[in-house]
């Protein structure tokens, strides 16, 4: 089996531990080829969600992961199913990386029965509980105490003899400085749960930046703790997200308590649709990172440079892979929307039985025929 050796060196840093990850990695043909068609395909279904947002097909909130693909990427090669992961309302690829397929994810944002969650929930709500997926979530931070909740789970229910799993809240740089955060990392440390406070830091929030919006000098999120150890990862190199994340993963499942983890990453798009992204920074900031630290990019230069593929290969799987995607959208599109009695699956009933279906008196009955494109 063809492979090549990577250098890590410079795509850690330690924040109050006296072990770190290994500074060089081996990656397969394979393995390569694996995380070069996830993220290829997560940027292809990003940007069809750009492209039907704009021609009114997707409505409401839309919130892109093109420039951070080698995160959700990386985590999921290290996790088992059994672990959990928590994030924010940018949930599209994690939707697709546990247990989704493209048809899915977009027959979710088209508003079809067929849809993710039943094309009840849109963009911010997705949420697959067999596959350790347990949401996006519209509140900023919010995940971040649910995560230590299902750390609190895995720990309760670790089987003697196994492995305990671990549980990653995901957040982003200008949700860190949230109380709830501190708060729940306190009670992580306190009960040393197996809990990952896991930082997107793409630089901005919405319509700021890092430099504006915390005190915390150079917005170094893997630093916020004192009793809690850190590491800042390059999260746009996805062999150092997974050489990263083993090694805080096993840190984490052995018992020594949470751990903060900052990916140091980029947004492409702005903040969600209504955001066109270009008033906080400037465009050649955009452009540069896209040329010189593309997640994408990397993965491929990998693979040629090192003589595991050859360009017009690498062009040919690209090809396949905007093929299946346009494939998947347009049979996605073809869906039916949800049926009326959909709208009171899964809804508590007020007596608390099971009935699933029971209509509930404060529900607001939406009005299609204002809601669905002519
Ligand atoms: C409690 C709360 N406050 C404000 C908002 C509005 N809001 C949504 S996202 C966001 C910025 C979050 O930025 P960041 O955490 O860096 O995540 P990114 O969008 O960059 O992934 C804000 C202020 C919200 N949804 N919830
Ligand atoms: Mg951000």
């Amino acid at each position: 089996m063809s492979s090549a050796t990577f250098d890590l060196s410079s795509t850690f840093s330690m924040h109050n531990l006296d072990t770190a990850p290994p500074t060089s990695t081996t990656a397969t043909t394979e393995e390569l080829l694996e995380y070069f068609e996830t993220m290829y395909t997560i940027r292809r279904m990003e940007i069809e969600c750009d492209t039907q947002y704009k021609s009114r097909n997707i409505r409401g909130f839309c919130h892109l992961y093109d420039g951070q693909e080698a995160i959700a990427t990386g985590i999921n090669d290290v996790f088992t199913k059994e672990d959990s992961w928590i994030t924010s309302y940018r949930c599209h690829a994690i939707a697709l990386i546990r247990g989704g397929s493209v048809r899915q994810v977009l027959a979710e944002l088209y508003g079809k029965h067929e849809g993710y969650t039943k094309g009840k929930g849109g963009s911010m709500h997705f949420y697959n509980k067999e596959h350790g997926f347990f949401g996006g979530q519209g509140i900023v931070g919010a995940q971040v105490p649910v995560g230590v909740g299902l750390a609190f789970e895995a720990k309760y229910n670790k089987k003697e003899g196994e492995p305990m799993n671990v549980a990653l809240a995901a957040y982003g740089d200008g949700a860190a400085n949230q109380g709830q955060i501190w708060e729940s990392a306190n009670m992580a440390a306190l009960w040393k749960l197996p809990a990952i406070f896991c930082c997107e830091n793409n630089n901005y929030g919405m319509g700021t930046s890092v430099e504006r919006h915390t005190s915390n000098p150079g917005g170094e999120y893997y630093k916020m703790g004192n009793a809690i150890p850190g590491i800042k990862i390059d999260g746009m190199n996805v062999l150092a997200v997974r050489e990263g994340m083993k090694f805080v993963k096993d840190y984490c499942a052995n018992g020594n308590g949470p751990m903060y983890v900052e990916m140091q990453t980029y947004r492409y798009h702005g903040h969600s649709m209504s955001d066109p992204g270009t008033t906080y920074r400037s465009r050649d900031e955009i452009a540069e990172t896209r040329s010189a630290r593309d997640p994408i990019e990397f993965v491929k230069k990998a693979l040629i440079e090192n003589g595991l593929k050859e360009e017009g290969e690498m062009k040919e799987i690209e090809k396949r892979i905007r093929k299946e995607v346009s494939k998947a959208s347009k049979e996605a599109m073809k869906g039916e929307i949800p049926p009326m009695e959909e709208l009171y699956n899964y809804v508590y009933s007020e007596d608390g039985s099971k009935d699933k279906t029971e209509q509930q008196k404060f529900i607001r009955m939406p009005q299609y025929d204002k809601s669905i494109k002519a």
